[in-house]
């Protein structure tokens, strides 16, 4: 959390690495965390100006799920999630039935990722066709790892996750998420990226702590001056 007190400094330091961070960065990347849909709620138009099956809405990145797609919120958080150490706390996505299938409508390109929690080996595939039709630009690879070297935060057997992705040539417009269903969860899935959860409206750590330790070293001369 932020402090309620915060020098201007601070506020010039997190200004001027802000722009950096956006002039650096593809401004392409979305990143879905599912922070704000409800427990066992159908996704829906969450992202795509609408609500889901339960009235939240989020962003709108014109990105429609389709209605197997739920959110799920840890039993840790007071939902129902069989899960731990979620890459963004405290909502997942996971398909419990039928087809999973979520279409971008206005297209992606350079990449997809996301973090996923198995209990089953299994592949994901983008197309650049709605629905999952067309051709298949990239296919991504999973494995059973759900337990693997890892406990609860402080429950949930789903405890261990696992970045992957891929690049690929053309736009994508489709992504199929079938031979998951109710084996695995996904977080932070990302588009226009191979790197799960980079996005560029986040101030890069580095940079944070560099100007941090500037700030201390200028600190650092003032008291030297002083004494
Ligand atoms: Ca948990
Ligand atoms: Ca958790
Ligand atoms: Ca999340």
């Amino acid at each position: 959390m932020q402090k309620f007190y915060k020098s201007s400094l601070a506020k010039t330091i997190a200004a001027s690495a802000l722009l950096a961070a956006s002039s650096a960065a593809n401004a392409d990347v979305i990143v879905l965390d599912f922070e704000g849909v409800g427990n066992s709620a159908a996704i829906n138009e969450f992202y795509n100006g609408g609500t889901d099956s339960q009235g939240n809405s989020g962003v709108d990145y014109d990105i429609s799920f389709g209605s197997n797609s739920l959110g799920l919120i840890d039993g840790d958080a007071g939902g129902s999630g069989n899960f731990a150490n979620e890459p963004s706390a405290d909502t997942v996505l996971f398909f419990l039935t039928g087809t999973a299938i979520l279409n971008y409508t206005p297209g992606f390109d350079t990449g997809f990722s996301f973090f996923y929690s198995s209990s089953t080996a299994a592949q994901v595939f983008v197309y650049d066709g709605l629905n999952a039709t067309g051709n298949v630009l990239a296919t991504l690879d999973l494995s059973a790892q759900f337990s693997d070297n890892c406990v609860g935060d402080p429950n949930g057997q789903f405890c261990n996750w696992t970045a992957v992705g891929a690049t690929f040539a053309g736009t994508a417009l489709s992504i199929d998420f079938g031979g998951t269903v109710n084996q695995t969860a996904y977080d932070d899935v990302t588009f226009g990226s191979a790197v799960a959860g980079e996005n560029p409206g986040e101030i890069p750590e580095p940079a944070g702590y560099a100007l941090l330790a500037l700030g201390l070293g200028l600190l650092a001369k003032s008291r030297k001056r002083k004494s």
